[in-house]
């Protein structure tokens, strides 16, 4: 049997660094496994520099380019705008495509400022086309069983939530600076950068909101070496021996307070020695707790409290299983995904959406209530006057 052809998604991607990579992936992978209602086209992809922009391309798998993102929205073979860029130019790009009729995916965080977050949800909040967040570690299955054993009362009332994402990429005072560390491109630094992602993971697993917090920033190394080239993450080398400021933190420690009246607590820091990209999430409830750590993503620990104590205990539970969100679309049971499969998810969930016409999740809106909480940090740790400090012992 021949499958009719499914209408065309044209696709524009602004940025092809790391998240344009593993958005090129997702394009390209999700109709390989899932069977989307539209086809992605990977139409035509955006960057100032016409020789690298070219190269990326035909790397990537897109068949145009553009060296200017406006020819890109204006473009009437492009029907969805993909922001892979720094968090500055976030806001003008969504505004642009939205005005221009086109869907939007944005990667996180939403946008540099509450302000800027504002215009875009209000863009997004009359426009024909659908906009979207790009929370990717959403779409973890482990993730999704979290939320699901959650909403099925599992665990009960929600006490506790204990969430971290701890990287050390820049740990060591010789890696040199890169947007990541610059407040004006990135907005802020592990912050924005990761805790943004927990703050979603958090409010995403509880079905709650945060209502308020209390927070200390840190940045450890304020003066770094100027990179002569960049890769992946962050420049690579510097000879030059200059060197210029770090204007963003390197850590978030924050507690706040939950909409059910659990408490919490949140650290997000590119310090934490020999932790890759370890994405931590417990929640206690009154019934049981679940546990979550991405170092071991095919992994959820779930503890029942109702189990007779002498057999009860955390049950580790191998989400790769056909019965577990996605799973079932890739490999033999039992085979396990990786870090770009979340980024194929967000891909089908989007374009399932769009087909429906449906709003995608997570929304522009709740890219705004995340930057709330971003600002709410920021605010928090630069207000001294609620540090209690201990007093000076006696001589
Ligand atoms: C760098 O800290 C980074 O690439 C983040 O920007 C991503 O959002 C996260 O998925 C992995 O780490």
């Amino acid at each position: 049997m021949t499958l009719a052809p499914q209408p065309r998604l044209g696709v524009g991607m602004v940025g092809y660094a790391f998240m344009g990579v593993a958005h090129s992936q997702a394009w390209r992978t999700a109709p390989r496994f899932f069977d989307l209602p539209l086809t992605p086209d990977l139409t035509v992809v955006a960057g100032r520099n016409a020789d690298a922009v070219r190269a990326a391309a035909d790397r990537l798998g897109w068949r145009d380019v553009e060296t200017d993102w406006k020819a890109l929205v204006a473009r009437d073979d492009v029907d969805l705008v993909d922001i892979c860029t720094p968090g500055d130019t976030h806001a003008d790009i969504a505004l642009a495509a939205l005005a221009a009729g086109k869907h939007v995916l944005c990667e996180k965080p939403l946008a540099n400022t509450v302000a800027e977050a504002e215009a875009m949800v209000a863009a997004a909040t009359g426009a024909t086309g659908l906009a979207m967040v790009g929370f990717t570690y959403r779409r973890v299955p482990a993730v999704q069983l979290a939320r699901t054993l959650v909403e099925q009362g599992r665990i009960g009332t929600v006490r506790h939530v204990r969430a971290q994402y701890l990287q050390d990429w820049i740990a060591d005072p010789a890696v040199p600076l890169s947007w990541r560390l610059d407040k004006q491109k990135a907005g802020s630094g592990a912050l924005g950068d990761i805790g943004a992602h927990v703050v979603d993971l958090a409010q995403f697993v509880t079905g709650e909101t945060l209502t308020g917090v209390s927070a200390m920033l840190e940045t450890f190394v304020r003066e770094r070496p100027v990179a002569d080239q960049f890769s992946g993450l962050s420049g690579t080398g510097s000879t030059s021996g200059a060197t210029g400021p770090v204007t963003v933190d390197d850590a978030a420690v924050f507690l706040a307070r939950l909409s059910g009246g659990g408490l919490a607590t949140f650290e997000a820091t590119r310090f934490a020695s020999g932790r890759k990209n370890a994405i931590r999430l417990e929640v206690n409830g009154s019934a049981g707790s679940l546990a979550f750590d991405f170092e071991d993503m095919n992994v959820l620990h779930y503890f029942d409290a109702s189990q007779p104590a002498w057999e009860a205990g955390f049950r580790r539970i191998v989400v790769t299983e056909p019965e577990h969100a996605y799973v079932g679309a890739w490999w033999p049971p039992g085979h396990g995904l990786g870090y770009e499969h979340a980024f194929t998810h967000q891909v089908v969930d989007l374009v399932d959406a769009l087909a429906a016409n449906r709003q995608p999740t997570p929304s522009f809106a709740d890219g705004l209530q995340v930057q709330r909480v971003l600002d709410a940090v920021e605010r928090s740790a630069a207000d001294e006057s609620r540090w209690t400090p201990l007093n000076e012992p006696a001589e």
